[in-house]
């Protein structure tokens, strides 16, 4: 079915509140439950999610000041005639949103249209926390392994970082590489140091490449030249005004939509890369079980040919809905999490 546009669209909101098993690290911030809103568009018998959960430690806006916004914008939505009038460029435009806010907006308008979901692609695992437990979780993998696993640097002394990854590369297949992630926690020396070090240890050629380095993005090209150890953008990503640019030892952009902005904008920057030859991956911020399965969606339809960074769903203690997500049908939530706005 093709969804009239001349219909009349409904918006509400509801808070959300979900506790983490353990509290998580997010630059410099330990949180240990996340806090969202849900936008719930409806038109006719048909239903629009989106999830708009700033993550402290990395968006620029509170959730105060996205509920502040998205409000304004539920009124203005409210008070137009017709899902064309919403999605008029100059209606959208007008409110200069924030990341998290046109991202939740944008994906619900676009559930609103889908009549079906595609199966969803497994994800990178991720490997956090203690190096034994990863050890057994790896020798008793089950089933196909992914071309690729993340793995998080630079919260570690170098030697045992570099011990961590040289016992997942001897369990994990030749064919299987892992990316690593520094959220720029090193300084220049320190990643060359690293890099030197992991060089002695492993092959190279099985590290896809390290996540944002150092704090300083003109290192990283020195640092691929110094050792050959290639890179990705992520919090770079994220910064306003950022544009693909071809850097030499630039392997790939990871596109977090909840904080890099709305559905269009992650779309652009997926065609530049392409343009480019440089790989593009979705990652999650941490968005509940509405925010992952958009991502997921939108992974499987933009870069069918990359895992996304979508394992994050275990640090949750609860889920937020009761039952499963289907295409344009109403979704109950959970109301020991909720709160209806
Ligand atoms: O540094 O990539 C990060 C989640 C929230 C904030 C920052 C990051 C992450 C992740 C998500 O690592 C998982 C992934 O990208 O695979
Ligand atoms: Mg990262």
């Amino acid at each position: 079915m093709v969804m009239p546009t001349m219909m009349k669209v409904k918006a509400d909101i509801v808070k959300y509140r979900l506790p983490l098993k353990h509290p998580i690290a997010v630059n410099q911030h330990s949180i240990s439950e996340r806090e969202g809103l849900i936008l719930c568009l409806q038109a006719g018998d048909r239903f629009g999610y989106g999830d708009i959960a700033p993550l402290p430690g990395f968006s620029r806006e509170t959730l105060k000041e996205a509920e502040k916004q998205l409000l304004s914008f539920c009124s203005a939505m409210n008070a137009k005639e017709s899902l064309q009038d919403i999605e008029n460029l100059s209606f959208l435009q007008n409110f200069s949103l924030m990341p998290s806010v046109s991202f939740g907006i944008e994906s619900a308008l676009w559930w609103l249209k889908q009549d079906h979901w595609l199966p969803e692609q497994p994800s990178a695992p991720l490997l956090q926390g203690d190096i034994q437990k990863i050890v057994d979780r790896l020798k008793h993998w089950q089933g196909e392994w992914p071309a690729e696993f993340k793995v998080k640097t630079g919260r570690h002394l170098r030697d045992d970082d570099v011990f961590r990854i040289h016992q997942i590369l001897q369990i994990l297949p030749d064919s299987v590489s892992i990316k690593l992630d520094a959220n720029r926690q090193w300084s220049f020396d320190q990643a060359c140091d690293f890099a030197e070090a992991l060089k002695g240890a492993i092959d190279l050629q099985r590290i896809a490449f390290v996540e944002e380095p150092t704090a300083c993005v003109d290192d990283f090209t020195t640092l691929y030249d110094k050792t050959g150890l290639r890179f990705a953008l992520d919090e770079t990503v994220q910064e306003q005004g950022f544009t693909v640019q071809p850097m030499s030892g630039l392997a790939a952009i990871i596109i977090k939509p909840t904080l890099v902005g709305g559905l269009k904008r992650c779309q652009a920057l997926i065609e530049s890369a392409r343009h480019h030859g440089i790989r593009a991956m979705i990652s999650s911020s941490y968005e509940s079980v509405i925010g992952l399965h958009i991502l997921y969606q939108l992974s499987a339809r933009w870069i069918p040919e990359e895992l996304p960074g979508l394992d994050t769903a275990s640090v949750f203690r609860q889920k937020l809905i009761i039952g499963d997500i289907s295409a344009s049908d109403a979704i109950d939530f959970d109301p020991t999490c909720c709160e209806r706005g």
